[in-house]
């Protein structure tokens, strides 16, 4: 496949942006070589400015569940934007929205939209800190929750690590209050909060991880977590950003039957277009100014073509239910992708809920960041480019989730188990030391 055109847009890409992209999630460097610049995308399937096909499992990193440019989608963008891109002001799309999240979503009372995952986490946790009137906040090691300064700290090692900054520019004292623990390690929250129990405001977690590869929480863990913060008095913040309106409608709080106080969505609820929300008991939401004291707000909030492209994804979803053929469909590609690395003497453990899943080179299950650091990152690059070269499209790094939408179709994933079975059967004959970047 050429990608010359991706080549030269990319070099003029890194003299006008830093890296030349918009999110350091897009360039390449866990794989080696160079990004590719798309000029459409289409159902499935995603064009690049060199006219090569690929069926995209990537989906925008969550967002494109009905895939690209979805008919119901497209109207209602074009709609909205044709009466008025904002207005500053209330909107009846904003209550359609906020609706249909809250029908859908048993946790959440009253919701508040934003523009990203970022603002929705950065806000839930300012939230928890105001309506207990606590410091700490508890966040596990390998999730991620948006570039929140407070948020961005070291994965420490298996100890529970106070926070580290792990960015320029994040100082001790916005992390001081963070404390990171290990995934999955009941004992490790336990013991978390016997030592800080009455200063823990909130424990922020990915119920379903996607930012290690796609992780999924323990029942176990899940359970422990809502009942030490009921015991406490801390607030239980689950970041569905990923997970909501992926795994299931309601999102993984339905699968795991555990009534977070907090959730923060994104993602599939903007259809595509810049979104976040975070919702709740009314009785912690209206902790927000106007109701409440706890400031947040935002110019382009609750935006009228974000929220249409919402509503429209949203009701897509609601009226089809696609969920039990996005289980099917998603069993066939981790069968798949199984018996091919078993044929090629390639060992694969594949973590997965529903239409969200990774393939992990281990030979062992991952259950937390330790683990995934672990995997066979070389071995992961060259299955990714030879993927690339038969026109699939992974994420590019074996730290991400990849993603079904509706409009993968049976033959789509029986050409990606085809295309896998041979670039196992060719990365097995290349040594991982040989793979050059
Ligand atoms: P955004 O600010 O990127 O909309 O959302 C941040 C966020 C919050 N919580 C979870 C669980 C998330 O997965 C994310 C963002 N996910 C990454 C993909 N791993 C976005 C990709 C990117 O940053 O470009």
């Amino acid at each position: 496949m050429s990608r010359e055109k991706s080549h030269a847009a990319f070099t003029r890409a890194k003299r006008l942006m830093p890296g030349g992209v918009n999110s350091p999630a897009r360039v390449f460097a866990a794989v080696g070589g160079e990004p590719i610049f798309f000029q459409r995308g289409e159902g499935a399937y995603l064009f690049d400015i060199d006219g090569n096909r690929y069926t995209d499992y990537v989906g925008s990193w969550g967002p494109m569940i009905l895939g690209h440019a979805h008919p119901a989608v497209v109207e209602a963008v074009q709609a909205a934007a044709g009466r008025g891109t904002s207005f500053g002001a209330p909107t009846l799309a904003e209550n359609e929205l906020a609706e249909l999240i809250i029908d859908a979503v048993p946790s959440v009372e009253k919701v508040r939209l934003v523009n990203s995952g970022t603002e929705a986490t950065m806000s839930a946790v300012r939230l928890a800190r105001g309506y207990t009137g606590r410091p700490m906040i508890v966040k596990f090691a390998g999730n991620y929750h948006g570039h929140v300064d407070s948020l961005l700290v070291a994965a420490g090692s298996s100890a529970a690590t106070l926070g580290v900054p792990n960015s320029p520019g994040v100082t001790e004292g916005t992390t001081r209050d963070t404390l990171v623990l290990k995934y999955n390690d009941v004992d490790a929250v336990e013991s978390a909060f016997a030592e800080h129990g009455p200063r823990i405001a909130g424990v922020i977690v990915e119920p379903v991880a996607g930012n290690m590869g796609c992780v999924m929480a323990s029942l176990d863990f899940c359970t422990a977590l809502r009942e030490l913060t009921e015991r406490h008095g801390a607030l239980l913040i689950f970041d569905e950003v990923m997970s909501g309106f992926r795994v299931a409608y309601g999102g993984a709080q339905g699968l795991f039957n555990i009534t977070p106080d907090i959730t923060t969505l994104g993602k599939v609820i903007g259809g595509g277009l810049p979104i976040g929300a975070y919702g709740g008991r009314t009785e912690i939401m209206d902790k927000l100014l106007p109701a409440g004291e706890v400031f947040q707000a935002g110019t382009l909030s609750g935006n009228p073509v974000a929220t249409a492209a919402g509503i429209a994804t949203l009701t897509v979803l609601r009226d089809t239910d696609p969920y039990q053929d996005l289980e099917r469909l998603s069993t066939r590609l981790a069968n798949g992708l199984e018996q091919a690395a078993a044929t090629a003497g390639i060992p694969l453990s594949i973590g997965r809920c529903g239409p969200m899943m990774t393939f992990f080179f281990s030979a062992r299950p991952v259950t937390d960041w330790d683990a995934a650091t672990r995997c066979d990152t070389r071995r992961y690059a060259q299955f990714f480019w030879a993927m690339i070269e038969r026109g699939i499209y992974l994420p590019c790094s074996q730290y991400e989730a990849l993603f079904i939408s509706t409009a993968h179709s049976e033959h789509d994933i029986e050409t990606t188990v085809a295309a896998a079975r041979q670039a196992m059967a060719e990365i097995h004959k290349t040594k991982t030391q040989e793979v050059m970047f």
